[in-house]
This record gives structure tokens, sequence and C-alpha cells, in this order.
């Protein structure tokens, strides 16, 4: 486990015992490595985030070896905790630790996680893991995919079951949500290692992937990775709103431009100690002779407000990120 000071801090000595920054640390969050697709997770007093370490070389896509997690209770300075998982321990995926989401149900931790699936279910395919910590270890909690390429004939390609977010509504019932290219979603029982009921899909405008569910009031917010490739091959971050938890989904358009330097953007949107955060990923990243990219990615974050409307208010990406002070 690793202490991180601010960026700002490493710069200067003073900070060394000047204890907590004012506010959060600049952007982006992770500076040692590549990391993508950050989920946040509030348990009591500290916001963990959990990352795919991004270990592309060259022009490569992507090289997503393993899951990890960091934490912070100031969002100013993070813990680093680790690796929580690789894909194989699956054993029967193969590689590609992509999206991934956690949540607590009565004291366990449940981590659901895409994967690319071994050759007897090609395709991608979302395991889930249970730990009794949120920093893991996890293990798998079935000993099979939660969901594989051949549950969603209807899919466009072998990698639409990607980028899972959980979400357990007020009365106690829990939902996976996930897809690239179609939107899908399904009950889970209660035991959160398997579904309860059919998968079943909703339309959203210019839908792509990276789902991510949130409550606030009595709205339920979707946020995704949304894509119009008559304009742009990047990726923007869309939402809608519903009055439950199963739609209809109502579009509200766009609340953050393209990641700098990656066609890819991740949202992880989550309450913590009072006030809303927007997590995403973008390029800028250089780590030692390692250039940021599509494949090197960095996480960040930006404070999130809304409108007397409950709208989404557009958000901005910049190097201050949550250092910068909080809008009153
Ligand atoms: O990190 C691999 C994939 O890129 C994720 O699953 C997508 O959401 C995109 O960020």
């Amino acid at each position: 486990m690793k202490r991180l000071l601010p960026t700002a801090c490493l710069l200067l000595a003073a900070c060394a015992n000047a204890g907590p920054a004012p506010h959060g640390a600049p952007n982006p969050l992770i500076t040692d490595r590549h990391t993508a697709d950050p989920a946040p997770l509030v348990v009591g007093d500290t916001l963990y985030l959990y990352v795919g370490h991004d270990m592309a070389r060259g022009e490569e896509m992507f090289n997503i070896v393993e899951w990890r997690v960091y934490s912070t209770t100031d969002m100013a300075s993070w813990t680093d905790h680790g690796p929580v998982m690789k894909p194989t321990d699956f054993q029967w995926a193969s590689r590609d630790a992509w999206a991934s989401q956690a949540i607590e149900r009565d004291g366990k931790f449940y981590f659901y996680a895409t994967v690319e699936h071994d050759r007897t279910r090609p395709g991608k395919a979302i395991g889930v893991a249970v730990s009794d910590s949120p920093t893991g270890p996890f293990v798998d909690a079935r000993g099979t995919a939660l969901v594989s390429n051949d549950m969603t004939p209807q899919g466009p390609h072998t990698w639409d079951d990607i980028d899972p977010t959980v979400f357990i509504d007020d009365d106690g019932t829990a939902w996976l949500m996930w897809g690239n290219a179609n939107f899908y979603y399904a009950r889970l029982k209660p035991d959160m290692v398997e579904l309860d009921g059919p998968i079943l899909q909703a339309e959203l405008p210019k839908y792509e992937e990276g789902p991510w569910v949130h409550k606030r009031g009595d709205t339920y917010y979707l946020t995704y990775a949304s894509r119009d490739p008559s304009l742009s091959e990047d990726e923007l971050v869309s939402y809608a709103t519903a009055p439950s938890i199963t739609g209809p989904w109502t579009y509200r358009g766009e609340i953050s431009g393209p990641a700098e330097n990656s066609f890819t953007i991740h949202p992880g949107i989550v309450e913590f100690k009072g006030q809303w955060y927007f997590f995403y990923h973008n390029g800028v990243l250089t780590v030692g002779d390692h250039a940021g990219g599509l494949g090197r990615r960095a996480v960040a974050v930006e404070h999130l407000y809304y409108d007397a409307d409950g709208g989404i208010v557009p958000i901005e990406h910049t190097r201050e990120g949550v250092s910068a002070p909080r809008k009153p």
C-alpha cells in the first residue's frame, strides 16, 4: 500500500508537512502508471476508485493487465492498494481487464468486470467476484461468466457484452446494466451473482458504451459514452433520466466533450461528503518513455453540479480538476 501525494506537493517540499491540501488533487489523479475506466465506490468516509491498468505499447490499442484500487478520504491524497484481480483469476477468461464496477451488499463487496472469455464462449463477457473488503482480494463468485456473448445473440459484434454498471434500488432490487452498441440490463438475484430474469434492452440516442447509473432524489440518471460517427470518431458523454430504474429514459443531452488524446471516455459518477464528482479518463499522461494515448490513459475527476431542473451542468475537463475551489 502506497500513499500518493498530489502532484503539486511533489514540487513543493513545504507540502510534506502541510497536512491535507485545501481542496483536491489536480488531474490526472494517478501519475505513476496509466489507468482507465474509473469506477468510484463510497464506503463510509472513504472513496474507493477501481481502474484498469493500461499497458499498451507503441500503437497497440488496449493491453489492460489487471484492475487496481485506490482510495481517498479527502480527494487530495490517494492511497494505492495495488491490484485487486487480473482477468485470468476468472479461470474461464483469457485476458483484458476492461471496465469494472464494485458495489457493497450486506457487508460483502461484489466486483463486476469485463474480460475476454476463453474459446469455449468467444467474445467479451462479464464476471463477478466477491470479497469481504473493498480492497480485495476478490475471488470469482461463480466459476462461470455472469454474462457471455452467446446470451446476447442480437448484438452486432463479439464485444457488445462489456462495461457493467451495477445499482441497488431503494427497494433492494439489484440491476446490472452494460453494453457496447446495444444497451442491456437485467435484474440480479439478491445473491448478486445470478441474473434474475431476461436480458432486456433500451434505446438511447448515440449510445456507444460505458453506462453508469446513479440516483439523486427521485430521479434515475443513466450516463454513457456516446458517439455520432457522422460527426466524429471520438466519444462524448451523454445522459438520460427516468422516473424508475427500468425507464422510460428521456435523453437530456451531452455533459462532456471528448477526452484529450483518447477516443474513448468512460464516466463514473458519485456523491462523496456532500459533493458530486464526475470521473473520466484522458490520454495526456506520460509515464517514463510512454506517452499517453488510446491505450495509455489516465483517470481524472471534476466537480459535478446539477441545475434547478435536476439536469447535469456540462462539465469542462481541466488540469486543476477538484484542486480548484468548489462552486458555492
Ligand atoms: O478500457 C477498455 C474499454 O475502453 C472500456 O471497456 C470502454 O468503456 C472504453 O473505455
